[in-house]
């Protein structure tokens, strides 16, 4: 951290109050289940965003700053006349927390934070929803606010759809808030029950490689947004309240009641709940060697039915698979970012210099592949 403090005293001219540190997520399944009230299995990631804050208890104006260790100008941004439009986008992440806390009531002093982040950006790990959560987590609890983790999900959503403009689910700020070290949550998203499920990844010589495409994406343009409304479609069309209440047992009849593009996504949804819930069966009976399959089928769910693949991923997706993966899936929110391998460790090596070979053969760009491990969810350091 003294890096970082002595960064934060060289732009702010004093020393931080506190740091706090979010991670990213990988969803292992259940891919835009979250906004059709269905089932996710993210896990957190070591990848973090870090900030260093000092709460300013000047009176009006209420002056935020913040600044990145990446670089750019010091952003200011006056915390009694907040409009997004007015906020450069990447500090639209932290101006939003402070505007969700703000429709609920409180009224926040200014701040000056400083952000490192480690989470590749656009690279479909969140690495959005982490800043939002460390942010959050810092301002609850260095003013004392009161509110739970539970809270602070619905808030850093709310900021992300109403403040930064993507309509998104629940699934990334539930992983960056309420995971633990060495398991996958298994989220209900409309009870917002949840349960720790063990991923015993390293006891059992496995690993489970990121493959960054590259391929950069956003959910605040207009792809992910077609999603939210074919899939509030398909729910209006069968008539219930969401894709949640599908059961398998349904699909022959939407088949014929609904438009075939519309008919694949909700087909992708159905599914998708089901391969969650046989995932964390096969979890608990087998360990984490025997969900390789359901990965695979996820993937090709996605890439055929949800249409949010790209070629980039179905190579690595393919190439893992042909190195000995024992599944490989894209994760996220899709059209870019990146891809999971589940791998025997002893293979680790094979499967990236296969991923490698093949995207250099396609000409591609080169991806970025690593191991993640479930770690834990945002905390004070
Ligand atoms: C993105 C969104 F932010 C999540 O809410 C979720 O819908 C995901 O895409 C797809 O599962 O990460």
């Amino acid at each position: 951290m003294s890096t970082m403090n002595e960064s934060f005293a060289a732009l702010f001219g004093h020393a931080p109050d506190g740091c706090f540190a979010a991670p990213g997520r990988v969803n292992l399944i259940g891919e835009h289940t979250d906004y059709n009230d269905g089932y996710v299995l993210p896990f957190a990631i070591d990848r973090v965003a870090r900030i260093a804050v000092k709460i300013r208890h000047s009176a009006e104006p209420r002056t935020l700053r913040v600044a990145s260790t990446m670089g750019g100008d010091v952003i200011e941004v006056d915390l009694g006349t907040l409009v997004a439009e007015d906020v450069t986008p990447w500090a639209r992440y932290i101006a939003g927390v402070f505007w969700a806390f703000e429709q609920k009531g409180f009224t926040l002093p200014g701040a000056d934070i400083l952000l490192d982040s480690t989470v590749p950006i656009g690279a479909g790990l969140s690495s959005s929803a982490a800043i939002e959560c460390s942010v959050a987590l810092a301002l609850n609890e260095m003013l004392h606010l009161g509110l739970g983790r539970e809270e602070l999900v619905l808030l850093c959503q709310n900021a992300e759809n109403n403040f930064v403009g993507a309509p998104t689910g629940t699934l990334d700020q539930s992983a960056s808030l309420l995971s633990t070290a060495d398991h996958a949550l298994f989220l209900d998203c409309r009870t917002r029950e949840s349960r720790q499920v063990n991923l015993p990844l390293e006891a059992e010589g496995l690993q489970i490689l990121v493959i960054d495409t590259r391929v950069s994406h956003a959910h605040d343009s207009g792809g992910y947004k077609e999603l939210v409304e074919a899939c509030t479609r398909g729910a209006r069309e069968l008539g219930v309240p969401a894709l949640r209440d599908v059961g398998p047992e349904r699909l022959p009849e939407a088949k014929q009641r609904l438009h075939p593009d519309i008919y694949r996504r909700v087909r992708h949804i159905v599914t998708e709940n089901q391969r969650v819930l046989d995932t964390i069966e096969q979890l608990d009976a087998s360990g984490p060697a025997a969900i390789g399959d359901l990965l695979l089928a996820s993937h090709a769910s996605m890439r055929d039915d949800f249409g949010i693949s790209c070629e980039e991923l179905d190579l690595a997706v393919d190439a893992a698979m042909a190195a000995g993966a024992l599944g490989a899936r894209m994760t996220g929110g899709g059209f870019g970012g990146s891809a999971i391998a589940l791998v025997e460790s002893s293979q680790a090596q094979a499967v990236s210099e296969r991923v490698l070979k093949d995207f250099a053969e396609a000409g591609y760009t080169t991806p970025e592949i690593f191991a993640v491990v479930p770690g834990p969810g945002a905390q004070k350091l």
